[in-house]
């Protein structure tokens, strides 16, 4: 019986002290995240963050493909003349003076096929100046 309690007691100070090696060493499970984070890294996770072109007279990219409830992120650049983006499903609309940037951002809530366009008169190819937004389920 006295030799188990000494091994009782042998086992439990090897326990321990791995028990605070791992804690020591950073080798135990990462810290639990609060709900505020959690939520704030998965809709960081949701965003789609895409470069656009505007250029006589299209868009690059002229289609962007994304499911319901993504968060986009556009930036915008107007290399050689005044445009504008305009999404009127979405009731956003940008202007994009020549050789500035312009950003817009909003969530992709309505599934469907939306046409944008440039609204700001550009030159003779404005009209086929389009691109579309898919928003799949
Ligand atoms: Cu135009």
């Amino acid at each position: 019986m006295k030799r188990w309690s000494k091994w009782n007691v042998a086992c439990c100070i090897l326990v321990l002290t791995a028990g605070l090696g791992l804690a020591d060493s950073g080798e135990s499970d990462p810290p639990v995240a609060d709900a505020d984070e959690t939520a704030a890294a998965a809709e960081e996770a949701r965003v789609k963050k895409i470069k656009m072109y505007a250029r006589n007279w299209s868009w690059t990219p002229d289609e962007i493909r994304v499911k319901k409830g993504t968060r986009l992120s556009l930036d915008f650049v107007s290399e050689d003349a005044n445009h504008a983006f305009e999404l009127k499903a979405y009731k956003i609309k940008v202007n994009l003076p020549q050789d500035k940037r312009g950003q817009v951002e909003f969530v992709a809530d309505k599934v469907g096929t939306f046409r944008w366009r440039c609204s700001r008169p550009c030159g003779n190819g404005c009209a086929k100046m389009t691109g579309k937004l898919v928003v799949a389920e």
